[in-house]
């Protein structure tokens, strides 16, 4: 047993903290601001550059999303339309049951997705319910597909679950920085984010973590996030970049929109920043229009999701995007294993 009292033991986060503030930071924030400064041609070459150095540029993954537990979520993320408390017109649902769940998993692997992800509208996953999770994530690893689940945070011991079941990704955002964090979420912080993320990767899972733009930030604002993700020792194996969906009855609907230019320069500072994640052009697709989805691959984005629903708002169909990969000459993984994914920075 410890000899000191529990209270003197620090949290997780703040020896993580302290690490972090006697390590030399591998992407001070300025360095990162000037990226985004550069000129958007200049950008994306450099961008281009690290991309090839590190990845196959015609590789494109496909990840089909799915939502196993939609809605009624007691928290009150600004950007979210299965916040129980605001009226978007989502359905409230009891978790899926698991032929459900594995029937989509098998159309997605028929359609061509390597990696299915499973969204869960939780604060923090329950143990009774975490059971039902560990049982879709053996059954849709033993398909052959690699398995990522979001389900909120994490408590001591859940990770490890997780992994044991064979989970590959677990996907936790950031979502912005963290000075603004505060007006956009009130019932967590930053903190409880990062911890969970600290038990992901100790239970060994790779991590998934990005963000939102879009939510009305500054350009610093956006450098702001990629520096917490980019300095992260190591850095996310998957960084997913959302643009905003606008969903009525939200807070942040009405919100000015992104110039996509600016979406697309985000693409291009994370490629730089974490060279060998994949990086995934994520929410908002369906808004962007070929040409801007075309700038993203060649500013660094390697993954998209596939399959023409998100959690609970659109994306594009699946055939527009298989036309969309083929006029841009791009190909998708056929095997679930990528070694140059790996992160060991
Ligand atoms: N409840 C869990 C959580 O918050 O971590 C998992 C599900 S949550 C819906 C997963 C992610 O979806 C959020 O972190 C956020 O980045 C993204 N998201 C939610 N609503 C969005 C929207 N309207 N536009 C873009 N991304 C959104
Ligand atoms: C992520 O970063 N984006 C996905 C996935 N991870 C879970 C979710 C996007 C949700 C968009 C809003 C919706 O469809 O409800
Ligand atoms: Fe709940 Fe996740 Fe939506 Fe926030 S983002 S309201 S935690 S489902």
């Amino acid at each position: 047993m410890s000899s000191h009292p529990v209270e003197f033991h620090p949290s997780r986060s703040a020896v993580l903290a302290q690490v972090a503030q006697a390590a030399p930071q591998a992407w001070p924030l300025a360095d990162i601001v000037a990226l985004f400064n550069l000129p958007f041609n200049d950008l994306l070459f450099r961008a281009q550059q690290v991309h090839r150095e590190n990845f196959d540029a015609q590789d494109i993954e496909l990840a089909t999303l799915m939502s196993i537990k939609t809605g009624g979520c007691p928290e009150d993320c600004g950007y979210c339309p299965q916040a129980a408390r605001y009226d978007t017109g989502v359905v409230a649902q009891k978790i899926l049951p698991l032929d459900e769940v594995l029937s989509a998993a098998r159309m997605a692997k028929e359609s061509g997705a390597t990696r299915f992800c499973m969204g869960a509208a939780w604060r923090e996953p329950k143990d009774r319910d975490l059971e039902h999770v560990e049982e879709m994530v053996r059954e849709v690893k033993a398909l052959g597909l690699e398995t990522c689940a979001t389900l909120g945070m994490l408590g001591e011991g859940q990770a490890q679950r997780l992994k044991d079941a064979g989970l590959d990704y677990y996907n936790h955002n950031l979502d912005t920085s963290p000075e603004l964090y505060g007006d956009i979420i009130t019932t967590r912080d930053y903190e409880n984010r990062l911890d969970t993320l600290g038990r992901v990767r100790g239970a060994g899972i790779k991590v998934c973590s990005g963000g939102i733009i879009g939510m009305g930030e500054s350009r610093e604002q956006r450098a702001g996030l990629v520096a917490q993700l980019a300095n992260m020792l190591p850095y996310p194996e998957s960084v997913p970049v959302n643009n905003l969906v606008q969903v009525k009855g939200t807070p942040l609907y009405g919100t000015d929109p992104l110039d996509l230019f600016e979406f697309v320069r985000t693409i291009a500072v994370a490629r730089i920043t974490m060279p060998k994640a994949r990086v995934r052009l994520s929410a908002g697709r369906r808004e962007m229009g070929d040409a801007i989805q075309a700038l993203c691959f060649l500013a660094g984005a390697n993954s998209i999701f596939y399959g023409d629903k998100l959690l609970t708002t659109g994306n594009p169909d699946a055939e527009a995007d298989r036309a969309l990969l083929a006029k841009l000459g791009m190909h998708t993984r056929h095997t679930v294993s990528d070694a140059r994914c790996d992160v060991t920075n």
